[in-house]
């Protein structure tokens, strides 16, 4: 079988994670309209089966942080989760919204060159031109040695004669191993792309367990998806000024069989579940200042509802338990400019952290 790590990079918002959902299948990383909304690399496992000549495989792929200049401590460390996942890989995408760039080229077009002007001093040509803007991202996989594939996606918002002009603009920036055109959100083009990236993994066995498909435990991808929930109903900064941390996670007491009750019966004869189990979460939402602690709350705590809400229901979606979530806001002035707050956040320092405590408590 072939086995490796396929690390996916490009610009906020060009459909990273969306891609990583669709192609494991299930939701690993979450996905809003917002820019910058993956802040560590996440792994998203696909086991694929052998079809015809092409072997069985397992493809770890892992999603990063969109790549954009730094502005606060935060930044820099999503970065540098950017930096690790070009480390170890067999395999690198990168990944660039169609619909953005046409957009680009229309406004390039709207403002001719004019003689003696020159395209990287004009905006609207200097975003276009890959010396600037997207070029940093170029750059990150030019000396990489492995094979790097350029995945045009959100085709589904550009029309056909705007799209084959485009590939071909995009196809001469670089030695492609291959350049797929691709919308990630109607699934559209992936078992190519799928396809294309067994052919290229060396032989290996598994990484991860056949039935895993992500690396985060379960209390991470929680506070993840109350952190998405927050990126949807907030505007402004609250959303880039807003971290979740899950502080207690108690996953239901299994019942002893002799204890289960005879099960009452529904209409129809159906027995009603003799014990609906229940996970009890607590979090807390950090910002970085009394009015967005109060944006977070809203009149009467209503803001603070609908987010619990929204986010419990996934939860329970996620865990197929009831769940009770409990949220409290909390203000951290500046956190996004702390390195040990920044870094506490990251889930793999948390879990390292949890795995001491866990045996300083069984040494007592
Ligand atoms: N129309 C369309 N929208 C897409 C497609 N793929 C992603 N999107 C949308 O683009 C937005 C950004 O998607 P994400 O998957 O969060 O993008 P990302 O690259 O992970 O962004 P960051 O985590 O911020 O770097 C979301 O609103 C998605 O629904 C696509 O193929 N077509
Ligand atoms: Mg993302």
């Amino acid at each position: 079988m072939r086995s490796g790590f396929v690390s996916i990079l490009g610009r906020p918002n060009a459909g990273k994670s969306t891609l990583v959902n669709a192609l494991v299948g299930e939701k690993v990383a979450i996905v809003t309209s917002k820019p910058q909304t993956t802040r560590n690399r996440i792994h998203g496992v696909l086991e694929v089966v052998a079809k015809g000549k092409l072997p069985a495989a397992q493809i770890v792929f892992v999603d990063t942080p969109g790549v954009h200049k730094p502005g606060t401590h935060l930044d820099r460390q999503m970065m540098q989760e950017v930096h690790a996942a070009l480390e170890d890989r067999d395999a690198v995408m990168l990944v660039v919204d169609a619909s953005r760039e046409v957009r680009l080229e229309e406004e390039a077009a709207a403002a001719p060159l004019a003689e003696g002007e020159v395209a990287a001093e004009k905006p609207e040509h200097r975003k276009l031109d890959w010396r600037s803007e997207d070029e940093f991202v170029f750059g990150l996989v030019e000396k990489l040695d492995c094979p790097v594939f350029l995945v045009i996606n959100k085709i589904d918002l550009v029309r056909r004669e705007e799209l084959l002009p485009l590939i071909e603009r995009l196809r001469g920036r670089r030695g492609f191993a291959g350049v797929f055109p691709i919308s990630a959100r109607k699934r559209d083009g992936l078992d190519a792309l799928v396809d294309e990236l067994v052919a290229v993994l060396p032989v290996g066995e598994r990484y991860f367990p056949k039935d895993q498909f992500t690396d985060q435990p379960e209390r991470f991808l929680v506070a993840e998806l109350i952190r998405e929930r927050i990126l949807m109903e907030t505007g402004e900064e609250v959303p880039y000024a807003s971290a979740v941390v899950v502080e207690t996670f108690e996953e239901p007491a299994p019942v002893p069989v002799s204890k289960a009750k005879k099960p009452r019966m529904l209409k129809g004869g159906i027995p009603a579940p003799a014990f609906v189990p229940v996970t009890h979460i607590g979090a807390v939402i950090y910002c970085e200042r009394d009015g967005q602690k109060a944006i977070l709350i809203g009149r009467a705590g209503e803001k603070l509802k609908t987010i619990g809400a929204a986010a419990r229901r996934e939860i329970e979606g996620l865990l197929g338990t009831r769940v009770y979530l409990e949220l409290r806001v909390i203000v951290e002035p500046d956190w996004r400019e702390r390195k040990g707050f920044v870094d506490g956040l990251d889930w793999r320092k948390q879990l390292e952290e949890l795995g001491n405590k866990q045996g300083r408590d069984e040494e007592k």
